[in-house]
């Protein structure tokens, strides 16, 4: 995914700034990029905490609103009495501050374009503007935007205080090339505690999109030292992956391979993407490689890529949910409850569970400008708190990585967290062989839970 980058120029981002207190901005919508419509602006920015819009005109604008609230599409109209209206033109004296009228709600918090009473975004679905001075806010239309109602481009941005870093991190960390290579080490050393299994099985689920075959193509190059991309990656409308993939992952080219492997699937959606009643083979280890995902049917058993007889090396050691940390706030009801079965078949067969928070790069700008500020930074720790009480995961089974996407070259920082989230999945794939005390350790087949067909 290319990185979608800020219109603002520089003179416009001085002018901006010092409206909004010791900030650093964080675009999370450019409607040329997106979409000019209602639905596209809050598929991004709604339960993002305080935004700043940036509407820019022909006329040489540079011009929004500000607000302290979330979007929710409530239907509420809102009263924010740290509300403003601006506007930024260069060769203007000064910029311009429109405050609320007092009494008057801000704005409407509906599934409209932004909706300032005074000044309506995205009106009608269309890169223009509905100007109404004297709803909500006061003002000539020639001062905030020159009566040029088209727009040229609209962009959000989450306002993010400058002090949101925690003093200490909420878990500690060495960034340091021995720590990386103990890591690695320790990865390559694994050995599953059950004698006839040979690797862990570690299956990724999770929404469209959410960077599962990135996940994948990172880990195999901090392995190999040089980046892969093995993996189909990228964005479509629905999942781009559609075939069930098992993959192995060697130390370095030609080396050994490592003691894991990992599953990638069909991304999960509302009404169609992965069916769950796959999942639930998938977990039994009856799906083979290149399994073509169908959102209509599961895996018949008497399909040719139906596996009967599996063995505890078949089945799934340890389940990763892999989540986009930005879409924590707004995953739908529907997927969540996808998440909550998943979870429920899951518990039932006794597979341990841990969830990757993706994209801690596009999350957080601190997290961005310096990967070590991850741990401090109050804004992935929320959605790790977030997701954690909403899933019923511990917050210490939370691993937030940023996967390799656009980089040129490894960094020390990225292996890191990637390493230690193996690691994490390797010590619970240990949890789930430490189930399996009762079975026979000459044994390879699988405990009786497998075989019912709950
Ligand atoms: N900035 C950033 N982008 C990421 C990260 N992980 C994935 N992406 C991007 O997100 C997009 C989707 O990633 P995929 O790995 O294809 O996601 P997926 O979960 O496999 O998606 P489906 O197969 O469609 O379900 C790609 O454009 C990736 O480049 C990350 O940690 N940081
Ligand atoms: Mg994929």
């Amino acid at each position: 995914m290319s990185v979608v980058k800020s219109s603002l120029s520089k003179y416009q981002e001085d002018k901006l700034l010092p409206l909004l207190g010791h900030v650093r901005l964080h675009l999370l919508y450019k409607a040329s990029v997106h979409g000019f419509t209602a639905a596209a602006f809050h598929g991004r920015c709604d339960r993002q905490g305080p935004t700043v819009i940036v509407a820019y005109n022909a006329a040489g604008f540079a011009f929004g609103a500000y607000t302290s609230r979330d979007y929710t599409q409530g239907g509420e109209a809102v009263h924010d009495n740290m509300a403003f209206l601006y506007s930024i033109r260069a060769g203007a004296d000064k910029t311009l501050i429109v405050k609320g009228i007092s009494g008057q709600n801000n704005f409407t918090d509906g599934a409209t374009g932004p909706n300032f009473g005074g000044l309506l975004f995205l009106h009608e679905d269309k890169p223009a503007l509905q100007s109404n001075p004297g709803t909500g806010f006061n003002f000539q239309g020639a001062e905030m935007h020159g009566g040029d109602l088209n727009l040229t481009e609209l962009e959000v941005y989450r306002v993010e205080a400058l002090e949101a870093l925690l003093v200490n991190p909420w878990r500690k960390m060495q960034w340091t090339a021995e720590r990386r290579q103990e890591l690695k080490q320790s990865i390559i050393d694994y050995k599953p505690d059950i004698k006839t299994v040979h690797q862990a099985r570690v299956l990724m689920v999770g929404p469209v999109g959410a960077g599962k075959s990135s996940f994948f193509n990172s880990i195999n190059s901090a392995f190999r030292g040089n980046m892969t991309s093995q993996a189909i990656a990228g964005t479509g409308g629905t999942s781009v992956t559609t075939q069930f993939r098992t993959y192995t992952i060697k130390a370095g080219k030609g080396g050994e391979t490592i003691p894991l492997v990992l599953c990638d699937t069909m991304g999960l959606e509302e009404n169609a993407g992965l069916n769950t009643d796959d999942l639930v083979n998938i977990f039994k280890g009856h799906v083979i490689d290149r399994y073509q995902f169908s959102t209509n049917a599961p895996l018949a058993e008497d399909a040719p890529g139906y596996k009967k007889q599996a063995t505890l090396n078949d089945v799934i050691h340890c389940v990763a949910y892999v989540i986009d940390t930005d879409k924590v706030s707004i995953l739908s009801e529907k997927i969540m409850d996808k998440l909550v079965l998943i979870r429920k078949k899951a518990n039932q067969l006794g597979i341990p569970q841990i969830v990757l928070l993706t994209k801690v790069d596009e999350a957080c700008s601190h997290v961005a400008g310096d990967l070590k500020n991850l741990y401090r930074s109050v804004y992935v720790q929320q959605k790790a708190r977030q997701l954690s009480g909403s899933l019923g995961i511990p917050l210490n089974n939370m691993v937030p990585v940023k996967n390799y996407c656009e980089d040129l070259e490894l960094e020390l920082e990225t292996d890191i967290l990637l390493f230690m989230a193996v690691e994490k999945m390797l010590n619970y794939a240990d949890n789930f062989f430490e189930n399996q005390v009762s079975h026979d350790q000459g044994r390879n087949d699988v405990p009786d839970i497998y075989r019912s067909n709950d």
